[in-house]
């Protein structure tokens, strides 16, 4: 197993080494993702200071107010994975319609769905903020994929991850063999391995929610959010609420940590807020990676067939026995 300490950049070769076919295509755009995270990095240290916080004026797909830093982190991705030349084509959150980037080849390609900066409502505040990544190999015959070649299940992600801006910024990966985490270490500038082969707590104590939704719940939601707040020291009850305002942080916490995230659907709005191909489907890769569990509380994440770039899904992602018994609730097959 890689050393705590090493570099991204040694972890990179050195995982490489293991797999002689490897072209050495991956591991550059995994670098170009750690790049853009350490400019996102210098803008995001540096936003009080210069005039690049509050909103920009306009308002993106998903009808929501696009902040200056959302914009710039979109650009600051843009920028890096143009010049790196390896991915033909991305989507974010914040571009109605994928982005053809002429110069990569448009045979065998990569293709790059994100979230640029996720807790837009922290910009302001100083609070953690995070950049999430999907990656899929596109081998089509010729030409560009269409945007229907892009709606793919999340099982067919070949790489999946998030940047972690708090205070360090951290990225974590997995590549299909377990999660690791990296620090960027800012003495030296580069990413070093800080969390090897990550695994999810089976159970954990801590849940992550807006209760402020409460009301608009369905019955389900509501008894297993009640159900968590109950005494019972044998399952370790209540469970202790956070809730970071960003998706990215409250999973890491998780993560590491163990516990339960849910954004639900809601009655009036079944299919939650939460986007599946940039948000869900990338986390729920690296969650199941480190034997977490991920789903809607009615089917897994990662096996949902996309019908649209921005579909939102509800999500319930964390330690697997915390999410299999919100689904039961949620299921109404739970039997105390
Ligand atoms: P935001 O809209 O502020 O970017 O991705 C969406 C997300 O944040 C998550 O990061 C966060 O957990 C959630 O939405 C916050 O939504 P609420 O303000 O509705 O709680």
């Amino acid at each position: 197993m890689t050393r705590t300490g090493t570099t991204l950049a040694r972890f990179i070769i050195e995982t490489q080494a293991r797999f002689p076919a490897a072209t050495g295509v991956f591991s550059a755009l995994l670098a170009q993702i750690g790049q853009a995270g350490k400019q996102i990095t210098l803008h995001l240290r540096r936003a009080g200071l210069i005039n690049i916080l509050g909103a920009t004026g306009e308002t993106n797909v998903q009808g929501e107010a696009v902040k200056k830093l959302d914009a710039l982190a979109n650009e600051t991705f843009i920028a890096t994975l143009r010049a790196g030349g390896m991915v033909c084509v991305l989507a974010s959150e914040e571009m109605e319609k994928p982005m053809y980037l002429s110069e990569s080849g448009p045979r065998s390609c990569y293709v790059l769905l994100f979230d640029p900066l996720d807790g837009s409502s922290n910009t302001d505040v100083n609070m953690p903020l995070g950049s999430i990544f999907s990656i899929f190999r596109y081998e089509g015959k010729a030409g560009q994929p269409s945007e229907t070649a892009l709606l793919r299940k999340g099982m067919e992600q070949v790489a999946a991850g998030y940047l972690l801006y708090g205070s360090s910024t951290v990225l974590v990966f997995t590549s299909g063999q377990g999660v690791h985490g990296f620090t960027l270490d800012p003495g030296i500038g580069d990413y070093r391995l800080t969390h090897g082969e990550i695994r999810v707590p089976a159970k954990g104590t801590v849940y992550c929610v807006n209760e402020g939704n409460y009301q608009k719940w369905p019955a389900g939601t509501r008894r297993y959010v009640d159900f968590l707040k109950e005494r019972d020291k044998a399952s370790g009850r209540p469970y202790t609420l956070r809730y970071s305002g960003c998706l990215v942080a409250d999973v890491h916490r998780l993560l590491l940590e163990g516990g339960i995230y849910l954004y639900p659907g809601e009655t009036d709005k079944p299919e939650g807020k939460l986007r599946l191909l940039y948000e869900a489907n990338p986390l729920a890769l690296v969650v199941e990676q480190a034997g977490g569990r991920a789903g809607t509380g009615a089917e897994r994440i990662l096996t949902i067939e996309p019908k649209a770039l921005h579909q939102r899904v509800p999500l319930l992602i964390g330690s697997p026995e915390d999410v299999a018994t919100a689904e039961a609730f949620i299921q109404g097959k739970y039997h105390s």
